[in-house]
């Protein structure tokens, strides 16, 4: 099997034929993010476009994402980076009203695997569940949003944080498909990342 036939695999949400493409891919020697990037992401892409054209519907697209989940599930340990601790708490979630958790969960595998203590609130995360736990320590809330109709939920948890005192304590960073740089900045959060990696970079330079 090749990177073709994973990505294959993730749009017939195929799970067993995702993860013995992956596990053939990795045996091969194939970067682990070549295989995230090129078979796996560019697959929800395609699944995307599919549901947008009226081709797919919810359960193709919830099977998808299913058989991409248990590829991403043999990724994890050649994903997450090695080397020095960073100190830092993060805790992350998708926002109110949003149940989309592949991306977050991608972000909240690299950051743990950078050395950060992640706390993964879940999805459809209501701001007050974030407020607590910035309350408990956390020095980094991380926000996903994937709907347009959900990003203003990060912007209501600013304010909850902001109402809570908070706001000043913690440092936000957002991202999600919808998200840009400006609209961070229009919503006074501190910072974007548009994947995982640079989510990485930009939560240590966010402590640094
Ligand atoms: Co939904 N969905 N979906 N969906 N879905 C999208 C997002 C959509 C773009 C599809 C489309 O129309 N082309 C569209 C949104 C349109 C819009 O708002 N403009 C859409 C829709 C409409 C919906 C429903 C409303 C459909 C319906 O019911 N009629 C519904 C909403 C449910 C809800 O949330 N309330 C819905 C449901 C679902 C499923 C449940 C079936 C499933 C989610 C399963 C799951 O997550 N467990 C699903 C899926 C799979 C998708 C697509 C196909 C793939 C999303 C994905 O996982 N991408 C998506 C189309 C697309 O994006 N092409 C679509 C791969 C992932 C690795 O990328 O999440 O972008 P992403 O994460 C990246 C970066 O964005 C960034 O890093 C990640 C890694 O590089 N990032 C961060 C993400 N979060 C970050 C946080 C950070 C930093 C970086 O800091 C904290």
């Amino acid at each position: 099997m090749d990177l073709k036939d994973i990505y294959q695999s993730v749009i017939d949400g195929d799970a067993t034929q995702v993860q013995t493409g992956v596990k053939e891919a990795l045996e091969k020697g194939t970067a682990a993010d070549v295989i995230l990037q090129q078979a796996l992401i560019a697959a929800m892409e395609e699944v995307g476009k599919r549901f947008e054209e009226g081709e797919f519907f919810v359960p193709e697209m919830l099977i998808a994402a299913r058989a991409m989940q248990s590829g991403l599930a043999l990724l994890k340990p050649y994903l997450v980076e090695g080397g020095i601790k960073a100190a830092g708490k993060v805790a992350i979630g998708t926002v109110k009203g949003d149940l989309h958790d592949i991306g977050k969960n991608l972000v909240a595998m690299m950051l743990e695997g950078a050395g950060f203590e992640v706390q993964d609130l879940g999805v459809d995360v209501d701001p007050q569940k974030f407020v607590k736990a910035a309350q408990e320590g956390a020095q980094i809330i991380g926000m996903s949003a994937l709907l347009t109709t959900t990003m203003s939920n990060m912007q209501n948890t600013l304010q909850a944080l902001q109402t809570a005192g908070l706001r000043e304590r913690v440092k936000v960073m957002i991202g999600g498909a919808p998200v840009t740089d400006a609209y961070a900045r229009q919503i006074g959060a501190d910072a974007y990342a548009p994947d995982a990696s640079s989510a990485v970079r930009t939560a240590r330079q966010l402590l640094s």
